[in-house]
């Protein structure tokens, strides 16, 4: 017994307390949040606020570093932050009752500065959560540092030491239990929620297209063991957004509201209304603007949607070119994201389109689900809107969308890539024939040459698969002859357009990294 009284110090009495303050803080606002706004939980409009605010080129190396897990890594961090200040308080508040519990509510305030300032906040509702959930703390805080206080008081020998402590850890024991109880019934609240949406997308059946996607010729795939398959199945898609918590939007509900300059018939459609109209489904290839040289964030698909151009022009839209007065489509998602594509580029005949189905299966959710938009030959970040809820017509010189506020291009237009997937970085293959291939990509425009060089020597001539069509990435492959040593392969490719891929690199930040593509190699 006064080997664990000696364990208990006034430092860690004091962090038990904080420690046990924070999580009923966490706790209490989680279910609010679950409530009223599942949007509005401290963690998340904490880390979006904080994803807002991150310089690009942080973010970049964020997510160049820790990739897809990027915002687990943010949300480890905001929670391990919050610990070591919900210790710290408790150490103070053992010493001042009232300034550990101000210090609580201040965290509180600036949950709600977060809240409030999210792109998708709906007002001072969104303010509660964290507001609640800080009195709650500070309440905790307040008695626990008080009993806390006596169990370190009680003079030695009497008993009452002991039975101080007791109460000190009862206390805490109850309140921790009780807290949670309340995560818990936060979890299950917002669980339910998103099994409604999961049920809308599993009862969801996704007409045939009216205009079916040309089969893609054999000659398109080139088996090469280590080359990106040629259509990227759902679960290897890449995803990149800025959704702490994948939003899980109950198809039944859904509207998508049409309006805006130029916009003489405004409309909301239901999910049913867009899917009783003739469906197009089309292999497009996205890809992302952040893709560094070589880098990951590209994806081929097999898309069925409603192409944008009928519907854009049944609610009265007519492009720039035809004397339309907006030149900017806004497209924002139920997470508040927005994102701007040229009016122009959307109604120019390609098959820009709001995507309801991905490889034969309605959109996951982390894919957009109920429905995206799609326009190939754009970056993501200015056309592919998931989760979309609305979309705006304006102009460039009166809006800038999210990323656009955030130094990236108004206008992104896919860059000419070619990307080597095999052999891997630093690889070790065997003198003789190694087979070097990968895929290349500039969509809207097609490849039509792909070129090999090794260390310094001149370019040489890949072998190109059949091509799909312009808006889908070519694989390529090259026999080479390989020597022993270390080697440097380098890749560029030609698009239909004549381009040859510049050598000039840039980084992703405004529109794209450009530069061609390297590996090196030690042959054996
Ligand atoms: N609502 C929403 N839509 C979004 C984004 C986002 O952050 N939020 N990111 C965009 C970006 S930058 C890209 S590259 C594509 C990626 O789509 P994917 O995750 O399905 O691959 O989605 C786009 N649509
Ligand atoms: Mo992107």
């Amino acid at each position: 017994m006064s080997s664990f009284r000696n364990t208990l110090s006034r430092p860690s009495r004091g962090a038990l307390a904080g420690l046990t303050a924070g999580c009923t803080a966490l706790a209490v606002a989680e279910l609010i949040a679950a409530l009223v706004r599942p949007a509005a939980g401290p963690v998340t409009v904490v880390g979006g606020a904080v994803v807002d605010r991150t310089p690009a080129p942080v973010k970049d190396f964020a997510i160049r570093t820790f990739g897809e897990n990027d915002k687990t890594v943010l949300q480890l961090g905001i929670l391990v932050l919050l610990a070591l200040f919900a210790t710290a308080l408790g150490i103070v508040a053992l010493r001042h009752r009232y300034a550990g519990a101000l210090g609580v509510l201040a965290f509180g305030l600036v949950g709600t500065a977060a809240a409030l300032s999210r792109p998708d906040s709906t007002g001072l509702g969104d303010a509660v959560p964290s507001l609640v959930g800080s009195v709650a703390g500070a309440a905790v805080l307040y008695v626990l540092a008080g009993k806390a206080v006596l169990a370190g008081e009680a003079p030695r020998g009497t008993g009452a030491r002991g039975g101080s402590r007791r109460g000190f850890l009862t206390a805490v024991a109850v309140t921790a239990v009780a807290a949670t109880a309340t995560g818990a019934l936060g979890r299950m609240l917002s669980d339910r929620r998103g099994r409604d949406a999961e049920a809308s997308r599993a009862g969801l059946v996704l007409p045939p297209p009216a205009s079916p996607a040309p089969a893609v010729p054999p000659g398109a795939r080139l088996g090469v063991p280590g080359i990106s398959p040629f259509s990227t199945p759902n679960r290897d898609f890449y995803r990149v957004d800025t959704a702490l918590v994948v939003p899980k939007v109950d198809a039944d509900t859904w509207r998508l509201r049409i309006h805006g300059k130029g916009v003489t018939r405004p409309r909301t459609f239901t999910l049913d209304e867009l899917l009783a109209r003739p469906l197009i489904e089309r292999d497009i290839t996205l890809t992302c603007v952040s893709n560094e040289v070589g880098g990951p964030y590209v994806g081929n698909a097999r898309w069925l949607g409603v192409p944008l151009r009928g519907l854009l022009a049944e609610c009265g839209v007519e492009p720039p070119s035809r004397g339309g007065p907006a030149d900017q489509l806004v497209a924002r998602s139920v997470d508040g994201m927005t994102l701007g594509s040229p009016v122009e580029d959307v109604m120019d005949g390609r098959d820009a389109m709001l995507a309801v189905g991905m490889n034969g299966e309605p959109l996951p959710f982390d894919h957009g689900f109920p429905v995206r938009m799609l326009v190939p030959g754009l970056y993501g970040y200015v056309s592919a809107c998931k989760w979309i809820e609305s979309i705006e017509l304006t102009t460039f010189a009166a809006y800038d969308p999210y990323w656009v506020k955030r130094k990236w291009a108004r206008k992104a237009p896919v860059k000419t890539q070619s990307r080597i997937d095999t052999p891997r970085p630093f690889a070790r293959p065997a003198a003789g024939t190694v087979t070097v291939a990968g895929v290349a990509w500039a969509q809207r425009r097609g490849i039509t040459r792909v070129e090999i060089r090794v260390d310094d020597g001149p370019w040489q001539h890949a072998d190109l698969a059949e091509q799909d069509t312009v808006d889908t990435w070519r694989q390529w492959s090259y026999r080479w002859n390989a020597t022993p040593g270390g080697h440097t392969i380098t890749v560029r490719a030609t698009d239909g357009a004549g381009q040859v891929q510049t050598e000039q690199r840039t980084r992703t930040v405004p529109d794209g990294a450009s530069g061609h593509h390297s590996v090196f190699v030690t042959v054996t």
